[in-house]
């Protein structure tokens, strides 16, 4: 796009006090610096994470006002004097991980997330609930050109977050996982990636209709957590030889499920903390898990290189991300649905409607 092309205004979707609602309005449009791309986004998921940061869940300040916003898929439509690795009309996304200094011994390691001067996405600079949003050319996602812009935007942080959990719990093809919110929007993603990694998965979430679907996209059992009467024992004798899960990975949004998944993972198994429930502790009894050998970890997205990965899976066809389109004015009725659990999979917000 030429630069005169580039409007001056546009609409996005701003967090103007914590707890909401987001606000629809005209902004202005930002121009990228040197080391910066403007990206317009076509699309962009709807992660737990916004509504996290929209409430003011976590003890990390954000930027106000606040445009959220960390799955944006769109094209480059400006570079800054610097960029060599994209170009204009090149498929791009912007993540949660917005960019990273690149220099200190995090980033010299690709632990590229935990750079103590890592930009992120809708948190601490402005995201991709707007129409033309700015990333560090370095850390934008390149998109294949065959993928589907609205399809693949969940990928940008669902997607690359469950495959590097499903990486960090060190379980081998022919293991089993148990996938936490197996339903929601990393859960659905989590199902397919570790099913594509060859490991059996016991999907855990709450009702017929999550149920359903992560028995469709390749689940081998769904446990109901709202149903069961004793969570741990429905969980280990769905195992075949009844030792429980050789990794969980917990993506729910409560506390309760952080207690217990030690309680049913095999021994010498992990458990991969993931989803990030308000002011909630881990807590697993020190004996079992010194006796039993359990490793016990947190995973917080991903880097560079599990960014290509995690697309790459999905450009072969692997993931097919279940997600509902709705227009990126309507966003606060995403975040009451999501407030309630009521969200099967992801939504996506179309920018220009
Ligand atoms: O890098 C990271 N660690 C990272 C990256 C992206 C997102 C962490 N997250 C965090 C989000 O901030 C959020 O806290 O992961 C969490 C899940 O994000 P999401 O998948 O976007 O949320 P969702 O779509 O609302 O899904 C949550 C699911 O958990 C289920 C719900 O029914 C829902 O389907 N759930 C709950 I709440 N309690 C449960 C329980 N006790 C449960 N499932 C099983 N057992
Ligand atoms: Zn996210």
């Amino acid at each position: 796009m030429a630069d005169d092309k580039i409007p001056t205004e546009q609409w996005a979707q701003v967090v103007e006090e914590t707890g909401g609602p987001v606000v629809y309005k005209k902004i202005p449009v930002q121009k990228p610096g040197p080391d910066e791309v403007l990206v317009n986004v076509k699309y962009s998921g709807v992660c737990h994470t916004d509504l996290h940061a929209m409430m003011g869940d976590w003890p990390l300040a954000t930027k106000k006002p606040l445009v959220g916003g960390h799955e944006g898929a769109g094209v480059v439509v400006a570079c800054g004097s610097m960029v060599n690795n994209l170009k204009v009309g090149d498929y791009a996304g912007i993540k949660w991980l917005n960019g990273s200094c690149l220099n200190c011994p995090y980033c010299e390691n690709a632990d590229e997330p935990l750079c103590q001067g890592a930009l992120l996405s809708g948190y601490t600079v402005d995201g991709t609930f707007q129409q033309y949003a700015i990333a560090k050319a370095a850390h934008v996602a390149h998109i294949p050109r065959n993928c589907d812009l609205e399809a693949v935007a969940p990928i940008l942080c669902a997607g690359i977050t469950v495959y590097k959990g499903l990486k960090e719990s060190g379980a081998r093809p022919g293991q089993m996982v148990a996938i936490v919110g197996a339903g929601g929007g990393l859960g659905s993603c989590a199902v397919q990636y570790a099913k594509a990694m060859g490991l059996h998965v016991i999907a855990i979430d709450g009702g017929d209709e999550k149920g359903e679907l992560c028995k469709r996209i390749g689940a081998a059992v769904y446990v109901d957590f709202l149903k069961s009467k004793d969570l741990v024992a429905d969980v280990k004798s769905n195992t075949p030889d009844g030792l429980g899960p050789h990794a969980v990975l917990l993506l729910a949004v409560q506390e309760k499920p952080f207690q217990q998944a030690s309680e049913y993972v095999r021994s010498r198994g992990s458990v991969v903390c993931i989803g990030l429930p308000a002011g909630a502790y881990l807590r697993a009894p020190v004996f079992d898990t010194v006796v039993r050998m359990i490793s016990i970890k947190g995973s917080y997205v991903g880097n560079r290189v599990d960014t290509a990965e995690a697309l790459d899976f999905y450009a072969r066809g692997l993931i097919k991300v279940p997600y509902k389109s709705i227009g990126l004015s309507k966003l606060q009725d995403v975040y009451t649905l999501m407030r309630e659990n009521k969200i099967v999979g992801r939504y996506v917000v179309d920018t220009s409607k």
